[in-house]
């Protein structure tokens, strides 16, 4: 953080609000006991960051079940579109609960596109319809149950990845994926996850972000039955938004507290059988919240 503030390139970016920016770094956190990649200088929630990562693997685009859940961290980008096509000026919590009271507003406003969750579990297939088109097969590919079923079988190997980059659907989306490619390499007994990031707002969505990674890589070891290795995050453009200073500057003032721990309380029957009752992050003393503005 503090080499970017120093140091990065000043730009402005897609949002208008500029950045200091860096291309291509790299950090590496053991998860061995129990250990978690989490911020303390500053009040993570993780809770929403684990609901997120569920829904996720739940293989929803709609932003429903997460408002349902208190989580707010994508209501920005639906509220965007809805205030853009319909020229209203309906405040957050008003667009919030229309898109918990009604499923057919939902339906047409809390919808992202073919986002994350569309394309880790349900990549689009074709099959032949046999006079030599194709369609849209009804099940597409699940690189989810594909990744466990190739770390079991077939942990040596060096293909062990996702994506939610499918260049066919990014114009679909509300936002093409920032978290973009997960690799697992087991070793010893040990799986370690690494994630590329393509675009990396180190003020919010990085403490979200690796803490994502290295909850999926402790329920991917679970399933397994292999022992936590090493989170590692690779990340493309790392920036600071400018109007984060105050964010950036408390948090280089304060000094990191304490050593979180993950703990998983349940191994459930499949990858997608987790619930957030499974997870507590016990040991975690962060010091006060900072909220800061998100650049839509
Ligand atoms: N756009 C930008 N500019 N930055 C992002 O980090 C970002 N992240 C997205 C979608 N688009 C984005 C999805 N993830 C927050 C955290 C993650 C996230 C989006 C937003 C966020 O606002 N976090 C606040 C509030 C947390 C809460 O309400 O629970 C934080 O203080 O961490
Ligand atoms: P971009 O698509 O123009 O790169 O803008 C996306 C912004 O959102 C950028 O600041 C990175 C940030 N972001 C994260 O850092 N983590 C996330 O999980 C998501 C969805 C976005």
């Amino acid at each position: 953080m503090r080499h970017i503030w120093t140091h990065g390139d000043e730009r402005i970016d897609r949002t208008g609000v500029g950045t200091r920016s860096i291309f291509g770094a790299t950090m590496r956190f053991s998860l061995a006991d129990d250990a978690v990649p989490l911020l303390t200088t500053k009040r993570v929630y993780w809770k929403a960051a684990a609901r997120e990562m569920l829904w996720f693997l739940s293989g929803d685009t709609n932003i429903r079940p997460l408002v349902a859940q208190g989580v707010h961290i994508w209501t920005d980008w639906p509220l965007a579109t809805y205030r853009q096509a319909t020229g209203e000026d309906i405040d957050r919590d008003t667009f919030e609960a229309r898109i918990i009271a009604e499923p057919d507003f939902a339906a047409q406003w809390g919808d992202l596109g073919p986002v994350y969750g569309a394309q880790w579990t349900n990549w689009p297939r074709y099959e032949p319809t046999g006079d030599g088109l194709f369609r849209r097969a009804a099940q597409g590919h699940n690189q989810i149950a594909d990744l466990v079923d190739a770390i079991r079988t077939n942990p040596g190997s060096r293909r062990l990845l996702f994506t939610g980059w499918n260049v066919a659907d990014l114009a679909g989306m509300a936002l093409p994926p920032c978290h973009m490619t997960y690799q697992f390499h087991v070793s010893d007994g040990r799986l370690s996850g690494l994630l590329f990031q393509r675009s990396c707002d180190l003020g919010l969505g990085f403490a979200f972000n690796i803490f994502g990674l290295s909850m999926l890589t402790r329920m991917l070891a679970q399933q397994c039955d292999l022992a936590p290795g090493e989170a590692i995050w690779s990340g493309g453009d790392v920036h600071l938004y400018l109007n984060h200073a105050d964010l950036v500057e408390s948090q280089l003032d304060r000094t990191p507290s304490g050593a979180p721990k993950l703990i998983l309380r349940r191994r459930p029957d499949s990858i997608f059988a987790y619930d957030i009752a499974d997870f507590d992050v016990v040991d975690y003393a962060p010091q006060a919240p900072i909220s800061a503005p998100v650049a839509v």
